[in-house]
């Protein structure tokens, strides 16, 4: 009897030790945690690159640090992304400068219709560039990665062939690029990408102006038959720290911070111009979408449209005390460094 019950309890013993060791161990939670908000939906680029930074932190600091992500506006809209950073809403933001246009005054020089030919020479002449002015607008916070989009063309409900056919046609587009459409003559309506999916449904619009991967990203391919090549200009963005959640990191952690921001920025650069590509492939295939090209003649009369452009815009950057043409030669100076 009584070795019966030694035999019973080593077994429970066994059997509970053998549970212990097949029961995987509590991940041990992260030091650090930070919060990073996003304004548009999970599947577009800014979101996969604000996914893919976590990823790197999360490695390259071996979990001390860990991040969690709000991506579609869940913490933090477009518009008051800065600001919410700013006052600690969120650790961490991701932007877009054209959708507050006075607010980056200098960085949004990169959106003139400068040639800046794809994304992944348009982050590093805006890496350059800011790392060059370090606009006052960003004094705030701690700069994380700084990007830009590939360059913008018309998507649209109805074909756009000639200066005639955009003629009063509602396209939406925010900053510096609302300019352009405005100077080849449509009705520009200026929102962020983030509401665009609606305007487009609800008929507030008949296309917009941006790059060419939301066609597939936000599947605006279904109600946009027809893209024109127009290849002008690129949107950039920034990703943003709350300074005080910055200065309370510790040092090691600091470093892989800056160690990522311009490989970030590249990365995503590249990221995008593969998307675009994608995209319109995609947009071919599973809704048949006319991809036009302006010939050599009415794209003269397109590019002649825009050349005022770059020469308000100095204007008005002088009357404002900055170095309006100087900002505009670096930024043709970048160009010609990485566009090749
Ligand atoms: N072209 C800008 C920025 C932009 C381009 N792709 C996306 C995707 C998600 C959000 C913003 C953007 C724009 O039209 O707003």
């Amino acid at each position: 009897m009584r070795k019966n019950i030694v035999c019973l309890l080593a077994g429970i013993f066994l059997a509970s030790l053998l549970a212990v060791s097949l029961t995987p161990a509590p991940a041990l939670a992260a030091d650090i945690q930070l919060n990073y908000a996003n304004f548009p939906p999970a599947p577009t680029f800014p979101c996969v690159q604000m996914e893919r930074w976590k990823e790197e932190v999360e490695k390259r600091t071996n979990g001390k640090v860990s991040i969690k992500t709000f991506p579609g506006g869940t913490l933090l809209g477009a518009k008051n992304m800065m600001d919410g950073v700013i006052n600690g809403q969120a650790d961490i933001g991701c932007l877009c400068m054209a959708y507050q246009p006075g607010r980056f005054t200098i960085t949004n020089a990169t959106s003139l219709p400068l040639g800046i030919p794809n994304a992944k020479a348009g982050s590093m002449i805006l890496w350059d560039f800011y790392e060059k002015y370090q606009p006052e607008a960003f004094s705030k916070v701690k700069v994380l990665a700084m990007f830009t989009t590939a360059p913008s063309n018309i998507m649209s409900k109805v074909p756009i062939r000639t200066l005639e056919d955009i003629k009063g046609v509602d396209l939406r587009a925010s900053g510096g690029a609302a300019q352009i459409l405005k100077a080849w003559g449509a009705n520009q309506v200026g929102m962020p990408m983030s509401e665009t999916p609606e305007a487009l449904q609800k008929g507030v619009v008949d296309g917009l102006f941006s790059s060419l991967e939301v066609m597939k990203d936000f599947k605006f391919a279904e109600l946009c038959r027809y893209a024109t090549f127009t290849n002008s200009a690129i949107y950039p963005f920034s990703v943003v720290m709350n300074m005080d959640a910055w200065n309370k990191l510790p040092g090691d952690v600091k470093k892989v911070f800056e160690d990522l921001r311009v490989e970030q920025s590249k990365w995503t650069g590249e990221y995008m111009d593969s998307q675009v590509e994608e995209s319109i492939a995609w947009s071919k295939k599973t809704y048949d979408v006319e991809f036009i090209e302006l010939d050599g003649a009415e794209s003269a009369n397109w590019n002649a449209k825009l050349a005022p452009i770059t020469e308000a815009w100095i204007k008005n950057a002088e009357e404002k005390g900055l170095p309006g043409k100087q900002i505009v030669e670096d930024i043709k100076a970048l160009k010609a460094k990485y566009a090749n």
